[in-house]
């Protein structure tokens, strides 16, 4: 295990290609304040300047209790809508790059999950989560609406309908409704968050790992293209990827009947 870099809020370190970022404010419930959304956006800076040696990158919360409890209210409650902005452009510079690395993202959600936490979580490739843990976007319930990109990227993966349900209840659901409405990827008793997350690290760690981040960024990109447009795309990074080094590797290796080793050329 590595540490990959030192901040006040957030831990990083790296185990054998796989990440870990930490949000490290247990006794806010990992609630989300200025100085830690700063702290986020520069160990994503190290994470992608690390492409060498960190191949996936996991976001997870500190503590049995809580992923992320959402923005830190003691911060917002005094704010000006200036101030607001400033704040939400903050957390948006954070998650565009969490979506825009090259590295693919696992939130691995231990707990409480609510407002920016659910935001941020929205913001990873895939989520996986314990039994225990709860979801929400409980805004409503302090008179503002969602404002790290709940409206968009919540309604992107549970559809409109179930979006504006969780948004105007501002109530939390558990994990197994999180699961049944596509909101998590895969649900596991709280022992075997990390084994789990490991496995499914592991398992992409061994594919063309240059295929994996490209089928990442034409997923997301392609999503609010129109069809035609996204196929395209599609296409051409399609055949990009036949100026790789990994896909003579890959299809050789197949033919040869034997395991590939990428080096992710
Ligand atoms: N902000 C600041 N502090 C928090 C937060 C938070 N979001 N959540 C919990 N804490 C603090 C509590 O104040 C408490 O501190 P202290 O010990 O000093 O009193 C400590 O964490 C432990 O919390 P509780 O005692 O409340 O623990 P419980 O087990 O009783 O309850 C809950 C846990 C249910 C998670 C409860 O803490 C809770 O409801 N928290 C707030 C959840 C919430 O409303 N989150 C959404 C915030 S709004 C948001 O995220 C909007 C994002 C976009 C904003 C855009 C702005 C520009």
């Amino acid at each position: 295990m590595t540490e990959l870099g030192t901040f006040k809020n957030v831990l990083l370190s790296n185990d054998d290609g796989i990440a870990t970022l930490t949000i490290n404010r247990p006794k806010s419930l990992n609630a989300l304040n200025s100085a830690t959304l700063e702290d986020i956006g520069k160990a994503l800076d190290v994470v992608k300047s690390h492409a060498d040696d960190v191949k996936i990158l996991v976001i997870t919360g500190s503590g049995e209790k809580s992923f992320v409890a959402g923005a830190d209210i003691s911060q917002m409650q005094s704010m000006n809508s200036i101030e607001a902005a400033n704040l939400s452009k903050l957390a948006h510079n954070s998650f565009e790059k969490i979506e825009n690395l090259p590295q693919f993202t696992i939130a691995a959600i231990n707990g409480y999950t609510l407002g920016g936490g659910l935001e941020l979580a929205s913001s990873c490739d895939i989520r996986v989560a314990t039994n225990k843990a709860k979801f929400g976007q409980p805004e409503v319930t302090l008179g503002i609406i969602p404002g790290f990109g709940g409206t968009q990227r919540l309604t992107r993966l549970v559809g409109r309908g179930k979006a504006k349900e969780m948004i105007a209840m501002g109530t939390m659901i558990d994990a197994e409704e999180a699961f049944r409405i596509g909101l998590i990827e895969e649900i596991v008793e709280p022992e075997n968050l990390v084994p789990k997350v490991k496995e499914i690290a592991k398992q992409i760690m061994k594919n063309g790992l240059i295929a994996v981040g490209m089928a990442k960024y034409v997923i997301d990109r392609g999503a609010d293209l129109p069809l035609d447009v996204a196929i395209d795309f599609e296409t051409q990074l399609w055949a990009e990827t036949f100026a790789t080094k990994d896909q003579k590797e890959g299809m050789s290796a197949f033919l040869e009947k034997r395991a590939a080793n990428f080096q992710n050329k």
